[in-house]
């Protein structure tokens, strides 16, 4: 199995990654639909805009909790460095927030932080920005934090920039999808030029959030899926399933 992983990656020249909250379970973070995961700790709406907008304790609770957590790169983050050392990272999106990529030296023009970070946070009325650790110590003395520039009787909350349910994705996520994909348009068309990713390696996800979870329909190129759980969508011939621990897949 991981043989012809290896000859994959070994002749491919334009690789992505699409990675999920699974490849940072080993680093010390729940992921969201694991049993004890976030949803099971926190519930689904903790993480929607409106809920934050009505009242934003429960996730200012959670982000007090989960800020603490020390973290460093996997096995898994290091692979993806490894593969950009080779020359052959096209791209790698991530559903993370935790910005582990960039600490195993992925170059930041080579990820998509798709649903943000919390290296910022803004205002969610007039979007001033401030380093996250002012909004840290802010909110471990008042909790929630508002904005000082918005009108005091506005429910003007500052939050981390990472991306809620009912937010819209950053732009560099259409930027890229266009270059690396072609917009997944012309899928039946296309011909494979040098702009067009090669082979694409997802882990780590369940592949429920949306529009993420379109990006392996996008491509006609081996797709090598890593994951604990098994997934039918990776049943195509040219396609690899390895139902594993991602470290223990991308550290042999
Ligand atoms: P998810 O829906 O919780 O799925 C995670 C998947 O990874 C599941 O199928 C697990 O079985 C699998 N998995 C867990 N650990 C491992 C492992 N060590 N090896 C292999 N497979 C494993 O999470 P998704 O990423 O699919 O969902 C997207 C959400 C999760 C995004 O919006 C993220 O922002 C959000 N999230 C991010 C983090 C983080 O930044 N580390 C943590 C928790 C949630």
């Amino acid at each position: 199995m991981t043989d012809k992983l290896f000859d994959l990656i070994d002749n491919a020249q334009r690789i992505c990654f699409l990675v999920g909250a699974g490849i940072s379970t080993n680093a010390g973070i729940p992921d969201f639909r694991s049993p004890g995961g976030l949803f099971e700790k926190y519930g689904r709406e903790v993480f929607h805009l409106d809920t934050f907008k009505k009242d934003p304790v429960p996730f200012c609770e959670f982000y007090q909790e989960f800020s603490q957590i020390p973290i460093s790169p996997t096995p898994t983050h290091h692979f993806i460095k490894k593969i950009q050392d080779r020359g052959k990272l096209l791209r790698c999106y991530t559903q993370n927030i935790d910005s582990l990529e960039l600490k195993a030296g992925v170059d930041c023009e080579k990820l998509v932080q798709v649903h943000g970070h919390y290296r910022t946070a803004s205002c969610i009325c007039c979007g001033l920005s401030m380093p996250i650790e002012n909004f840290e110590m802010e909110l471990f003395q008042t909790m929630p934090v508002k904005c000082t520039r918005c009108k005091p009787t506005r429910n003007a909350y500052i939050k981390p920039d990472i991306i809620f349910y009912g937010e819209s994705l950053p732009s560099s996520f259409r930027k890229a999808i266009k270059s690396d994909f072609r917009d997944g348009k012309t899928i039946l068309t296309y011909n494979m030029t040098s702009d067009i990713c090669d082979l694409l390696i997802i882990a780590g996800t369940s592949l429920q959030v949306a529009p993420v979870n379109s990006i392996p329909l996008m491509t006609k190129a081996p797709r090598i899926f890593v994951n604990r759980e098994y997934d039918s969508l990776f049943t195509k011939e040219t396609d690899l399933q390895i139902n594993d621990d991602c470290d223990k897949v991308f550290s042999q």
